[in-house]
């Protein structure tokens, strides 16, 4: 029997639900783990609370799909090589309406839920905002009764856990299958070859080739249920794992060579050994193509299968399937679906790729010139020589029909070409995938216009209309009702009870921006937030923070573009003048940091190592002990963010104009009652255009001005002298105050920043600042400060994950959602 959130409101219902979850809690201890009551361990009860979960999200998932098959729908494949999930079962209970009666059963058994919560694995298959968005989109999907299946790669390894030593981050194996994986299902019957290199030869039947990969990997399919808000519908989740088609060669063996006899099964299973820990810029290994082309092929070879198995033929596949590419990193899909129509199903080229650019769309997550996707020409040849050879048709046809139909004039094909020839001749993956698209989407609105003005110009001349933008979205499940229980109790009292079925609805909550009664118990919840991340903070780095203070939190991937060097910067610029002028009532601020930087990153890493310098400093100082305070806590990971976000009072998102494409943690923090203080970048934007100009602090230079500024820079001498302050915090860094025991330390980034400001953190300074000047001031006045908190809250409802996905659905896939759902706020 399935039972939904509906069903849990009924009180007369909850005895008999407490009663039925606690046998099947006992059941799943006894006979699935093999353990009794009086001597499980907390994991013990977490699994067996996991099973007991899981068989009701199977019931869901179950008729869910069977309903999907049976009408023929449409359905939607996410191709994501992340999927940043973080832990599973308070959201699954939250989904399923269970919640409480869960927890009244683990009561009732002697155990405390929340407790056995926090030590479930948080899943961490992706680096960042792109991964983490592909996770809220398969639960939004669920939650507006889209068909889907995710696929991606089972990583044995997900990214790193981060241990700070010494204020440098070291980099820590993560391990989150040692204890098994209770969400799973392996398809042993779901497997499919995988080749590599190899050679060609063409067969009787014109354009046909025959491929003899000369390596042969097989993937194996291990599937997810997510379910969807009210346990009304699930989707898939479908991870690729690698293993070698010969575990043990037993000739080797034989002959003693005990390594030889596993090397076939190790370079197989590498590959889906470990994600790599880029957030932006590709490692442009052959280990990653490797990785793209494994879980592209596997996904494509299942799709199809799946199709022609319940359709009896190809013709139709795009009036059926949307296949979406999140980012380059799946766009060998585009010569894989080719391949698979043209070589494997006979069909004519020309009909075979009519079929491939309308069932595939591609999301673009950035602009940044390092960051775009290229492969050696070489290396694809000799990975996978028939793909290339699909790529040089692919793109010798669209030169050609480019040459035909614009008569040879004003259209320099070298700059839309597949292959780049200046630096080698690479393969442009953002090229392929925008040719064999129907729809080529950017994650907010500025980022979608610079699309078309910048990377993509050439691409966007030839093909207008082809680009389109969806904001992203946030599944608000997690993120709100979830995380902020306090606040979304309050906000049902204020909105309806139904708030949860249709965020839109916290709009009502704009009527009482002015109310100062409402003020106080939102200021109460904040509280209760605050004084929870104040322990973790403490039990975690050691240091004590003020719950009454002001939260200042910058809290993603640390990179160059997002600046927190600028905000270490203008902290010690706070705490040099805090010192100057002890006896003024300085606002008290806690400065939080939390993100992980790329392992070979090393000016990111130099980044974290003087944060923590700084708050070494800061933090011993009588006289600024009461008024400021600066934490970098370690190890940040979805669960944190849970936490982190809801304590929050100020956001900051502060990437240089033009450089952030889209950010999804601004999100979260704005519709959680946060005050952001930004730049005019990504959907940062977006969220001052719906909150009001007066609810946001905004600063800096626009995209415009970044722009020009490269093309024609200040002298960096000169920006430094013109700013008060700067001079003295640059030369304190450089100098080592900061790091006395080593006070070269923080030379190379300091000359760096001399030599070059081309993120802008010099020519921001000043005007980044004031804005933490206006937050002193916003901030004494409780009143005004929290009328801007409701605002926020009040008006991010758009940002809702249902809102983009009712976005894609209409007017990039084509398929319909359930009408209540996904109206935005
Ligand atoms: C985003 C990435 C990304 N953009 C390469 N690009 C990667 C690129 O492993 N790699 O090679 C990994 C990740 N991630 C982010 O996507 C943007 O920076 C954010 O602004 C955006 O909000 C997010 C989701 O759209």
């Amino acid at each position: 029997m399935t039972e939904t959130a509906s069903d849990a409101s009924r009180p007369a219902d909850t005895a008999g639900r407490v009663e039925a979850l606690k046998a099947e809690i006992l059941r799943k201890l006894t006979y699935s783990l093999g353990k009794n009551a009086s001597v499980a361990q907390p994991h013990d009860w977490l699994t067996a609370g996991i099973l007991a979960a899981r068989d009701h999200v199977v019931d869901v998932w179950h008729r869910s799909t069977r309903e999907s098959y049976e009408t023929g729908r449409k359905r939607v494949y996410y191709l994501s090589l992340e999927f940043l999930i973080g832990r599973s079962l308070a959201d699954a209970l939250n989904n399923l309406g269970l919640t409480g009666a869960m927890a009244q059963a683990m009561r009732e058994l002697g155990v405390d839920l929340a407790a056995i919560e926090t030590i479930e694995p948080d899943a961490a298959l992706g680096n960042g905002g792109l991964g983490r968005l592909a996770a809220c989109y398969l639960e939004a999907m669920a939650s507006t009764g889209v068909p889907a299946l995710g696929y991606g790669i089972r990583y044995d390894h997900g990214l790193f856990k981060q241990r700070i030593d010494g204020g440098k981050q070291i980099e820590v194996p993560e391990d989150w299958l040692s204890f098994r994986n209770p969400w799973e299902f392996e398809r042993r019957e779901a497997s499919y070859k995988i080749g590599f290199g190899g050679s060609l030869t063409a067969t009787q039947k014109p354009g046909e080739v025959f491929w003899e990969p000369e390596e042969t990997v097989f993937a194996v399919a291990y599937d997810t249920p997510v379910v969807g808000w009210r346990g009304r519908d699930a989707t898939t989740l479908r991870l690729w794992r690698a293993r070698a088609m010969h575990p043990l060669s037993l000739d080797a063996f034989n002959q003693g060579d005990i390594v030889g006899a596993v090397a076939e099964r190790n370079r197989a299973e590498a590959i889906s050994k470990v994600l790599y820990p880029n957030d932006s810029t590709p490692a442009g290994q052959e280990l990653r193509l490797r990785q793209e082309f494994f879980f592209t092929s596997a996904s494509l070879q299942d799709l199809v299968r799946r199709h022609y198995r319940q359709f009896g033929r190809l013709d139709n596949l795009a009036d059926k399937v949307a296949i979406q590419l999140n980012d380059t990193h799946p766009s060998l899909a585009v010569a894989e679906l080719m391949r698979l129509l043209v070589d494997e199903h006979g069909l004519p080229w020309e009909e075979a790729w009519t079929i491939t650019s309308a069932t595939i769309s591609y999301t673009n997550h950035t602009l940044l010139p390092e960051a775009l996707e290229t492969w050696p020409v070489a290396l694809m040849e000799r990975l996978l020589p028939r793909h290339m050879q699909i790529i040089f048709g692919i793109n010798a046809r669209f030169l050609e029909e480019v040459r035909r139909s614009s008569g040879g004039e004003n259209v320099d094909l070298s700059t839309i070409s597949l292959i780049d020839e200046h630096h080698g001749r690479r393969v442009r993956m953002a090229h392929l995938a925008f040719v064999g698209s129907h729809t080529v989407n950017g994650v907010s609105a500025l980022h979608s216009k610079l699309m078309e003005q910048t990377v993509f110009a050439p691409l966007h001349a030839i093909f207008p209309g082809r680009i389109t933008n969806v904001t992203n979205g946030i599944t608000p499940r997690r993120w709100l009702f979830g995380a902020n229980p306090g606040l979304t109790k309050l906000l049902q009292e204020v909105c309806g009870d139904d708030l949860t079925d249709r965020i839109g609805n916290i709009r009502r909550l704009a009527a009482h921006t002015g109310d100062a009664a409402l003020h106080q118990r939102l200021a109460a919840i904040r509280r209760e937030n605050k004084l929870k991340l104040a322990k973790i903070i403490r039990q975690d780095t050691g240091v004590t923070v003020d719950p009454d203070a002001l939260f200042d939190v910058q809290i993603k991937r640390i990179h160059e573009y997002k600046r927190q060097l600028l905000n270490i910067l203008e902290t010690i610029a706070l705490y040099d003048a805090i010192r100057s002028e002890p006896y003024r009532d300085w606002a008290p601020r806690v400065k939080i940091f939390a993100g992980k930087a790329a392992s070979n990153y090393g000016t990111a890493k130099a980044i974290i190592n003087l944060i923590n310098d700084v708050a070494v400093v800061v933090n011993n100082d009588i006289t600024t002990r009461d008024r400021l305070k600066v934490v970098f806590l370690p190890n940040y990971n979805v669960s944190a963010a849970e936490v982190i976000i809801p304590a929050a009072d100020v956001s900051e998102q502060i990437s240089t104009a033009g450089m952030e494409a889209s950010g999804t943690g601004n999100m979260k923090f704005a519709l959680n009652g946060a005050i952001t203080i930004g730049t005019l970048d990504g959907a940062n934007i977006e969220i001052g255009e719906r909150v009001g100009a007066d609810n946001i602090v905004i600063f800096g230079m626009t995209a415009e001005e970044v722009e020009a500024a490269k093309h024609n820079p200040r002298p960096t001498s000169e920006v430094i002298a013109a700013t008060p302050h700067l001079e003295g915090v640059l030369d304190a860094v450089a100098s080592g105050a900061y790091s006395p025991r080593e006070r070269d330390r923080y030379l190379g980034l300091v000359e760096g920043l001399r030599a070059n400001d081309w993120f802008m953190v010099l020519n921001d300074f000043e005007s980044y600042r004031q804005a933490q000047r206006r937050i002193d001031s916003l901030w004494a006045d409780q009143g005004k400060w929290w009328r801007m908190s409701v605002t926020n809250t009040a008006h991010c409802g758009w940002f809702s994950a249902d809102r983009a996905i009712g976005e894609y659905a209409e007017r990039i896939w084509h398929v319909p959602t359930s009408p209540d759902t996904t109206a935005g706020g």
